[in-house]
């Protein structure tokens, strides 16, 4: 049974011109695409390199999950607070081997992955895949796919061919069409006496991965672009006009993270632009402090703003929406939740603004636009979204239960996690 908050906020939202129901329903559908490197500080299970390409986790709180079996226990109690669809991000250093097993990131599997996907099956959820052009000794020189030394470059085209061939197993198994996403981290400290170079060989490295035959109604391939890198501030290969203009090329889908441009850019602004040139965008929901800092999402501007562009451009059909941010100075299961629902809570915001929003700016009224943005921010958006979760079958409090499975682990399993 609704809230009796619930029932006046949908009469309030409806003297605006908007049908609660209507948005519930929307939200609903809206599949957000969980990344799994929030759970253990993006370290991954093969060789357990320490993280490199340019990011960085910040923080020693306990509890970051050391094994896939951890990973898949703190990734369940995510899922169980959490509502509407979700997929499962998972990238190539989260590979899960058979004892004493050591497999190459060019000579990758499927079987390397079943275990993720009968993960994955079981709850219903599809997977999109990320090779891992980082975070390995056949890093050389912080180049990849864009080095010189033919031997390097080739291992990681093999990379990329490989994890193509795990995402389509993916599609297949789940039915649920695959969204695998590259993103390199290669470039360069300070001032490059050849930006041109790279920039041919990591062409000419795309154009050979993409070469391998591949079912696009199953893989959807994006490419993530970036300003720069710790330790790669002068120059970075995959900069924003080299993936757009690749991706345009190329026919593969575009992908932007919010964390990946001058801090006055943003993304918000860009979706646009981007949906009159592409069947289909990507996104990396993140929250850039400062700089690519990859921060917990909250449901602030600028994550509100990216989900009206999604939402009244009629693009949820056409936007793959993921997460992407890693905080290790907190609670990680709590900054999972916490981050996915404001994603979710910024989308219901959206389906929450009349549509008549547009045609004031059409008549140029844009004393009245003011005034009702002003005015919605204050609506009772927390009542429908209590109401959201209240559906899913969902706990509004998330706190407490993390508090009690982190208590749960370290009394029962006395225990190193969390020491
Ligand atoms: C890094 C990119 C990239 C990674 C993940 C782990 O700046 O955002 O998407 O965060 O692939
Ligand atoms: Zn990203």
């Amino acid at each position: 049974m609704s809230s009796s908050r619930y029932i006046e906020a949908k009469e309030i939202y409806a003297k605006f011109g908007v049908d609660t129901e209507k948005a519930l329903q929307k939200l609903k559908d809206v599949c957000i695409s969980i990344h799994c490197w929030q759970g253990d500080d993006v370290v991954g299970f093969d060789g357990k390199e320490s993280l490199s390409g340019g990011i960085q986790t910040t923080g020693n709180y306990i509890g970051r999950a050391r094994t896939p079996d951890e990973l898949m226990a703190d990734l369940d109690k995510v899922l169980s607070l959490i509502g509407g669809k979700k997929k499962l991000n998972l990238h190539a250093s989260y590979a899960i081997f058979d004892d004493g097993e050591t497999v190459g990131r060019d000579k990758l599997e499927p079987k390397h992955f079943k275990k993720w996907l009968d993960f994955a099956k079981e709850r219903n959820m599809g997977i999109d895949f990320n090779p891992t052009f980082f975070s390995h000794p056949m890093v050389k020189d912080n180049l990849t796919l864009s080095s010189p030394d033919e031997e390097v470059r080739e291992y990681w085209v093999n990379h990329g061919k490989k994890c193509l061939e795990i995402a389509e197993y993916f599609a297949t198994e789940t039915g649920v069409p695959c969204v695998m996403n590259i993103w390199i981290s290669d470039g360069y400290k300070d001032i490059p006496s050849d930006r041109y170079s790279p920039r041919a060989r990591y062409k000419k490295s795309l154009d050979e991965i993409l070469s391998t035959p591949y079912d696009k109604s199953k893989v959807y391939i994006t490419l993530e672009s970036k300003v720069f890198g710790i330790g790669l501030e002068s120059y970075t290969v995959g900069s924003s006009e080299f993936c757009l203009s690749y991706s345009a090329k190329a026919g593969i889908t575009p992908l932007m993270d919010n964390g990946h441009y001058h801090p006055t850019e943003m993304v918000s602004d860009k979706i646009s632009s981007l949906l009159l040139f592409n069947e289909k965008i990507a996104l990396h929901i993140t929250r850039p402090v400062r700089w690519d800092s990859d921060h917990v999402v909250l449901f602030d501007d600028e994550t509100k703003e990216i989900a009206k562009e999604i939402v009244l451009n009629d693009a949820l059909d056409r936007v793959f929406i993921a997460t992407d941010y890693f905080d290790a100075s907190i609670n990680r299961i709590s900054a999972w939740i916490t981050g996915v629902r404001s994603v979710q809570k910024a989308l219901l915001y959206a389906l929450l603004l009349p549509t008549n929003l547009k045609e004031l700016q059409e008549q140029n009224d844009l004393t009245s636009l003011m005034v009702m943005q002003e005015e919605l921010k204050t609506a009772p958006l927390g009542d429908v979204w209590n109401e959201y979760l209240h559906r899913e079958n969902v706990d509004v409090d998330y706190l407490s239960q993390v508090k009690d499975y982190e208590k749960m682990f370290w009394r029962q399993e006395n225990n190193e996690k969390y020491i």
